[in-house]
C-alpha cells in the first residue's frame, strides 16, 4: 500500500468473478473509498474491470449485510454473541447427528466457497469433521460434467484443458457468453480484447447459441442452436474431421461411435445446416491452431458430459490439446493438482436417497437434495455461501424442504431467499475485508500468473472470516468427541507452504515476494506439460471411456425421437437462462447502482413466437412448466431463436423475509422456479437447465 498525505492507494484482485481482475482502490484518511479503478499494472487484467467491481464498495457498505450472528424467533430476528451462536449450533448439530446418524445433516456449499481462499483452505477439514455423505454443492448446477470428462479422460477432475485464447488462430465458443460473464472454466480478464484480438492477427471465432448474445455480436459468425442439442452437432463435427484425417486405431473406434450422425442427419436436429456443420469442422481442421471452448450452456443440459467429452475428442482430433492455440493445461504456483493420486475413483461410491443419483468427488448432485430432504433422510442444514432456494432446480420444493427441517444454519453475509429458512446465521467478513490468492482460478487461467492480496480494510474485533467459522465449527464439534484438535494453520502460512514447496518455489517465488507486489507476479503464457500432467494408469490420455461410451445409447434413443418430430407437447416453448455483466449470479442485487435502469428480468421471445399467441412487447405473461409457474413481462427480440425463451438466473428476491431492500425492490422472478429438478444428465447427475420445456398462458 502507497502512501500520499490524505489519500492510501491499495491494489488487489476482484473475487467477484473468475476473471481475477487487478483494481486499484484510493482511500481517504476516513477510511472512506473515493475510487475502484482497473490497475494497469496488473499483468493479466491491464486495466480492465467491469461495473461488478465498484460493488465491491456497496457490499462493504450495505447497510443489511450482517455483522453480528443472528437467530430466528417468533417475533423476527434477534442478534446474539458468537459464542452464543457456536454453542447453539454444535450441540444442534451434534444432538442431531446422535439421534439420526452422520448423514442426518446436510452442507451445500455455494459458489463464493471458490472465490475465497480461506474457504477453499479451511472447508475440508471441516467437512471431515462433520463426517456426512449427504454433501451439495453449485457443482451440479455448473461445471460437473467437465471435471466428469477430465478424470475419465486424463485422470483427475481438475485437470480442465483451457483454451488458449492469446495465441489461437480459430477458436468455437459453444454455450458460453463472456462478454456478459467474463468468462469461465476459462480465466481471462479483458476477455473482449483478447477475443478482438483474435480477429485482428488474422484469426475468427465463432459462436454458437440459442441466443445472439453480447459475444455472438462481436463473432465473426454465430449460428443458433436448438437448445440441448449440442450433443448431435459435436457428434457430427467428429464424424466430418475424422472422415479427413488419418486416424490411430482409438480415434478409428471414436470415428465409428460418431458414424450415425452425418452433418444431414443432425442438421434436422439442430437447426444448423449440413453445410455450415461442415464449414465449422473444415475451420477447426484447416486453421493453423484452433480450439473448441463449451461452457455453462453445454454443461448444464441433458447430455452435459458427453458434450464436454465430446469438445475434447475434437481438440485432440485436430492435434490441438496440449499445444500453443489450442486447450492447454496451466501451471499455477498453487497447483491443486499437487497431490492428486494415480487410479483415484471419483465416482459413485454412494447415492442419494431417493432418486439413487451419483456421488461425484464425495459430492451429491444437487437436484436431489429437496427431495432428499423432504424424504426425511436429512434433518439438519448447513448453507455456506450459496443461495440454492434461487439457484437449484424447483426452488418452490427447496424452499419447502428447508421448511421441514429440524435445525439450520447458514454461513451468508445476507438474509436472503436462502438463509431467511436458517436458525442461526454466521456472517463472515467478505470482499474488501478479506486477504486472497486465488487457489482456484489460477489453475483454469489462460495465463500463468500469480497474486496475493492484503485485506483493505481490516476486521472489527467482532467479526469472523469464513475460515474462522468454519475452524472454529470444526473445532467445537471434534472437541464434543473427544478428539484432539491439532494445532491450527491459519490460511496464510498454508499458502506460504503452497508457495515454498510448489512449481516456482525454486525459482524463488513465495508469499512474502508476492505481498511484496500487489500488482501480480507473471510466469508465463501456457506451455505444453501435459506428459508430466496426465494421471490415467496408462499415462496416455483415453479417448473413448467405458462409461461415457455408454451413455452414447441414450444419444441414439434421443437422437430417434427427435428425428420423428413429434409435437405432441403442450410445453412446446424451451427455456433458457442468460447472465448480465451486473449481476454475480443471485447475490449482487443489493447494489442500487447495478440494478438501476431497465428491467432486466424479462422473458425474451422471437417475435414470431410472440406473434402466433397474440403477444405485445411488454405484456406481462404467466409462463409455466411441469413444476411451477411464474409472471413476467415481455421483451420481444430478434437476438433469440424461435421457440425459444429466456430468463435470467438469480433473481426472484419477492420472497416473504428476505431481507435486501434494494434488490427486494428490483425483485423480479426466479427462473428456478420454472427449471425441473427430475431433469438432469444422467451419466453425470448435473442439472440440465437448458431447453426446459415451458408454456406460455395468457
Ligand atoms: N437456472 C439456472 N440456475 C443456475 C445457473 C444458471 O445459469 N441457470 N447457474 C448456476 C451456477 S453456474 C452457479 S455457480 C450457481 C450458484 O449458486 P449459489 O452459489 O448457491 O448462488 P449464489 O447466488 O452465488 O449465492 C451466493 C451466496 O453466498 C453469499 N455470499 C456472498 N459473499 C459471501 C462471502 O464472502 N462469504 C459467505 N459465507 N457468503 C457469501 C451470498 O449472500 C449468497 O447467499 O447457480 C447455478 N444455478
Ligand atoms: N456478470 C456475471 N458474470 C458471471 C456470473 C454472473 O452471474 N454474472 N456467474 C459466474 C458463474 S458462477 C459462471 S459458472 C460463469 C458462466 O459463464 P458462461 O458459461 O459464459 O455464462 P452464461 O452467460 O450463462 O453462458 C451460457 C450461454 O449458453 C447459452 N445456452 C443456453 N442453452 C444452450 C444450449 O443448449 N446450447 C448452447 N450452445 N448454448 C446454450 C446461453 O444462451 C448463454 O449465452 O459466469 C460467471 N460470471
Ligand atoms: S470481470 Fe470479474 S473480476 Fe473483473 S472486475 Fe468484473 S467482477 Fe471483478
Ligand atoms: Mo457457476
Amino acid at each position: 500500500m502507497t502512501q500520499s498525505t490524505n489519500t492510501r492507494t491499495h491494489y488487489r484482485a476482484c473475487n467477484l468473478c473468475e476473471a481475477i481482475c487487478g483494481l486499484e482502490i484510493t482511500v481517504n484518511e476516513h477510511n472512506e473509498i473515493l475510487t475502484i479503478k482497473g490497475d494497469e499494472k496488473d499483468p493479466f487484467s491491464r486495466g480492465h474491470i467491469c461495473p461488478k467491481a465498484v460493488g465491491l464498495k456497496d457490499i462493504y457498505l450495505d447497510k443489511n449485510r450482517l455483522k453480528q450472528p443472528v437467530r430466528r424467533t417468533e417475533t423476527g430476528w434477534e442478534e446474539i454473541s458468537w459464542d452464543e451462536a457456536f454453542t447453539e449450533v454444535t450441540a444442534k448439530l451434534k444432538e442431531i447427528q446422535t439421534q439420526y446418524g452422520k448423514d442426518s445433516v446436510g452442507v451445500y456449499q455455494g459458489n463464493p466457497s471458490v472465490h475465497n481462499s480461506g474457504t477453499m483452505l479451511s472447508a475440508p477439514a471441516f467437512l471431515r469433521a462433520l463426517g456426512s455423505k449427504n454433501r451439495f454443492s453449485a457443482t451440479s448446477a455448473d461445471q460437473l460434467p467437465h471435471h466428469f470428462a477430465a478424470w475419465q479422460m486424463f485422470g483427475h477432475p481438475l485437470l480442465l484443458p483451457i483454451p488458449d485464447i492469446d495465441h489461437t488462430d480459430f477458436m468455437l465458443i459453444i454455450g458460453a457468453n463472456p462478454l456478459a460473464s467474463n468468462g469461465s472454466l476459462m480465466t481471462v480478464p479483458d476477455v473482449a480484447n483478447r477475443l478482438k484480438a483474435i480477429q485482428k492477427r488474422g484469426g475468427k471465432f465463432v459462436v454458437i447459441d440459442p441466443r445472439k448474445t453480447e459475444t455472438a455480436k462481436i463473432a465473426d459468425q454465430h449460428l443458433f442452436i436448438k437448445p440441448a442439442t449440442d450433443v448431435f452437432l459435436l457428434l457430427s463435427i467428429v464424424h466430418e474431421i475424422a472422415n479427413q484425417i488419418e486416424l490411430s486405431e482409438d480415434a478409428e473406434k471414436l470415428k465409428d461411435l460418431a458414424k450415425f450422425y452425418s452433418p444431414e442427419t443432425v442438421s434436422r436436429i439442430t437447426g444448423i445446416t449440413a453445410e455450415q456443420i461442415k464449414k465449422l469442422s473444415q475451420d477447426l481442421l484447416n486453421a493453423k491452431t484452433s480450439v473448441v471452448y463449451g461452457r455453462m450452456g453445454v454443461s448444464v443440459q441433458a447430455f452435459g458430459g458427453l458434450c464436454q467429452w465430446l469438445i475434447n475428442c475434437i481438440n485432440i482430433l485436430t492435434n490441438n490439446i496440449d499445444s500453443v492455440g489450442g486447450a492447454m493445461f496451466p501451471q499455477p504456483a498453487f497447483d491443486l493438482l499437487g497431490r492428486a493420486k494415480k487410479g483415484e475413483n471419483y465416482f459413485n461410491r454412494w447415492q442419494s436417497a431417493v432418486r439413487k443419483l451419483p456421488e461425484f468427488d464425495g459430492e451429491l448432485p444437487v437436484s436431489a437434495m429437496a427431495e432428499d430432504i423432504l424424504a426425511g433422510g436429512i434433518k439438519a442444514f448447513i448453507s455456506i455461501c450459496g443461495n440454492p432456494v434461487l439457484s437449484t432446480s424447483n426452488g418452490v420444493q427447496l424452499d419447502q424442504a428447508l421448511d421441514s427441517l429440524e435445525y439450520m444454519v447458514s454461513v451468508d453475509i445476507y438474509i436472503n431467499e436462502t438463509s431467511r429458512h436458517a436458525n442461526i446465521i454466521l456472517p463472515p467478513t467478505t470482499g474488501l475485508e478479506v486477504a486472497h490468492y486465488d487457489v482456484v482460478f489460477h489453475n483454469l487461467a489462460v495465463r500463468n500468473t500469480a497474486k496475493y492480496s492484503e485485506p483493505l480494510f481490516e476486521k472489527d474485533n467482532n467479526q469472523r472470516h469464513d475460515w474462522e467459522i468454519l475452524e472454529e465449527l470444526k473445532n467445537r464439534i471434534l472437541t464434543e468427541e473427544g478428539a484432539v484438535i491439532p494445532s491450527p494453520k491459519n490460511p496464510e502460512e498454508k499458502l506460504a507452504m503452497a508457495m515454498q514447496f510448489g512449481p516456482y518455489g525454486k525459482q524463488g517465488l513465495t508469499l512474502q515476494k508476492l505481498k511484496e507486489n500487489p500488482h501480480g507476479e507473471d510466469l508465463g503464457a501456457l506451455r505444453p506439460c501435459l506428459k508430466e500432467k496426465l494421471i490415467t494408469d496408462n499415462q496416455e490420455i483415453n479417448l473413448k471411456p467405458a462409461l461415457i461410451v455408454k451413455d452414447l445409447e441414450r444419444v441414439k434413443i434421443n437422437a430417434d425421437k427427435l428425428l420423428q418430430e413429434t409435437t405432441d407437447t403442450d410445453f412446446n416453448l424451451k427455456l433458457i437462462g442468460r447472465r448480465h455483466l451486473r449481476s454475480n449470479n443471485s447475490w449482487m442485487h443489493n447494489a442500487e447502482r447495478l440494478v438501476k435502469g431497465r428491467d432486466r428480468c424479462t422473458l425474451m421471445i422471437h417475435p414470431e413466437t410472440a406473434a402466433k399467441r397474440g403477444i405485445i412487447n411488454q405484456e406481462k405473461v404467466q409462463i409455466e412448466s411441469r413444476v411451477g409457474r411464474v409472471e413476467i413481462s415481455v421483451e420481444i427480440t430478434e437476438d433469440i431463436m424461435p421457440d425459444v425463451v429466456s430468463i435470467p438466473h438469480g433473481f426472484g428476491h419477492a420472497r416473504a423475509g428476505v431481507q435486501m431492500d434494494i434488490a427486494s425492490a428490483h425483485a423480479g422472478v426466479s427462473l428456478n422456479d420454472l427449471t425441473d429438478e427430475l431433469l438432469i444428465d444422467e451419466l453425470t447427475g448435473n442439472s440440465a437447465f437448458s431447453g426446459v420445456p415451458v408454456r406460455i398462458l395468457r
